[in-house]
């Protein structure tokens, strides 16, 4: 069950030994057999990808049946009901509202001497989502990676997702990806997918960026393949830190934090508040509601490995352990949210208020669910548009620019003993001043 925790000093320890619970010496042993998956497909191709399958997820697959057929597509929309479809479509839209209405605008700027500068923002060429299998499944990951995509422009947009055990793929799963404009679906997963989304195959064309959630295999493989395609940021399990005041419904607060504990034993579910009051009551709250929960063997293990309850001197204190922590989900179940934001420096999505739970997220606030964890909100960002564009830098001078620095571009260059570099500002200059004489 959650432990309870009034020592700051523990608290750090706890908090910093969460963070790193993906970083184990697991990990260095799953990398070489990633490497080892990665090396096979780059070598042997679709072959590859079909004894993985059949090894992995005891499917046995033609290259043909990698890709998920037209009527298996349509069959999917007779299998979702219309309540869940039209949950889909209103999800869909408040997504693509939110993505569209900051896309990174190019920009020129018009200087003295007839100097432009600007930057030109587009798109990738092809996008690939991973989605996971088996229980991780959703739907809603499917829309909160290829709708920011689909909104940068993305021209080709494709999505992989390992069969089940009937080899299929989740019906809500080819619905969603319809919906938000996928438009190639591939039955493969694990690192293998990522291996042919990355060098391609004879079924399936190379992409140029990552992105999605999935297992530890998975995310090693993006963090390998990395620098040959470009991928999100790297999602572990997932993770809630909430910051209750004596305001806060303590009902609500058991709900949010068994919201994220029930996602897999690896979530992490914590609790901040200064009010003691508060805490125990949060505790009695969550025994009530894992009671019948359909999901508590699972979810009392990620509570037991991985959930907190702290209490602290006051709000400042609370702060200033969520920054160390640098939480995917931050909520602030305060009576003054804005005001604590203030003293919040990392988090991948921050909810505020007490209206405010994060399944709202999860789902169709707008921002995307796919978020940077196990601390690396110190650096990172969620999906979003910016992460399927990239942008080109643009210059240009006229002759009366270029002759103005190019004293400083020779001393530059004769720093950095490149005589070229001085050559190709120094013969124009010349060839300007004196159009006339033959070079
Ligand atoms: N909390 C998960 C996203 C999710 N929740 C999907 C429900 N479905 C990671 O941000
Ligand atoms: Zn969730």
């Amino acid at each position: 069950m959650l432990r309870l925790i009034t020592q700051l000093v523990e608290a750090e320890t706890e908090l910093k030994r969460i963070a790193a619970r993906t970083h184990s010496e697991q990990v260095v042993h799953k990398e070489a057999t990633v490497r080892e998956i990665l090396q096979n497909v780059r070598s042997h191709g679709d072959e590859a990808l079909l004894r993985y399958t059949r090894e992995f997820d005891h499917i046995d697959l033609t290259a043909a049946e990698l890709v998920v057929s037209p009527s298996e597509l349509d069959a999917a929309y007779q299998r979702v009901s219309t309540g869940l479809l039209k949950a889909l479509r209103l999800a869909k839209q408040r997504i693509e509202q939110f993505h569209r209405e900051r896309i990174p605008k190019s920009w020129v700027q018009f200087q003295d001497k007839g100097i432009v500068l600007g930057r030109r923002y587009t798109p990738v060429d092809a996008a690939g989502l991973y989605i996971p299998g088996g229980q991780a499944s959703y739907p809603s990951s499917v829309l909160m990676s290829a709708i920011p995509a689909m909104v940068a422009g993305v021209p080709r947009i494709v999505l992989v997702s390992p069969p089940n055990a009937e080899g299929k793929i989740n019906p809500a799963v080819l619905v969603a990806a319809q919906e938000a404009g996928v438009q190639e679906i591939y039955r493969v997963g694990g690192a293998q997918a990522i291996a042919a989304l990355t060098y391609g195959t004879r079924t399936i064309a190379p992409v140029s960026v990552i992105a999605g959630p999935g297992n530890i295999y998975v995310t090693l493989a993006k963090k390998l393949v990395y620098g040959e395609v470009g991928i999100d940021a790297l999602a572990g399990p997932s993770e809630v830190l909430i910051i209750a005041d004596s305001t806060a419904n303590p009902v609500f607060l058991a709900a949010d934090l068994l919201a994220q504990a029930e996602h897999d034993s690896f979530a992490s579910a914590i609790l901040i508040t200064p009010d003691q009051r508060v805490a125990e009551r949060t505790l009695e709250a969550v025994r009530h509601q894992l009671e019948n929960h359909p999901r508590r063997t699972l979810t009392e293990k990620s509570l037991a490995h991985y959930g907190l309850v702290v209490v602290t001197a006051d709000l400042a204190e609370a702060a200033a352990l969520s920054n160390l922590f640098a939480p995917e989900h931050l909520e602030l179940e305060v009576e003054e949210p804005w005001d604590l934001l203030e003293k919040i420096r990392h988090a991948g999505a921050i909810f505020l208020g007490h209206a405010t739970p994060e399944a709202v997220g999860d789902y169709l606030a707008g921002p995307s669910h796919i978020l940077p964890t196990s601390g690396t909100a110190r650096f990172a960002s969620a999906v979003s548009v910016e992460t399927f564009l990239k942008s080109s830098s643009l210059v240009q001078y006229t002759p009366q620019a270029l002759a103005e620095v190019g004293d400083a571009i020779d001393q530059l260059t004769a720093a950095e003993g490149l005589p070229s570099h001085g050559d190709s500002v120094r013969l124009r200059l010349q060839r300007y001043e004196n159009p006339h004489i033959p070079q």
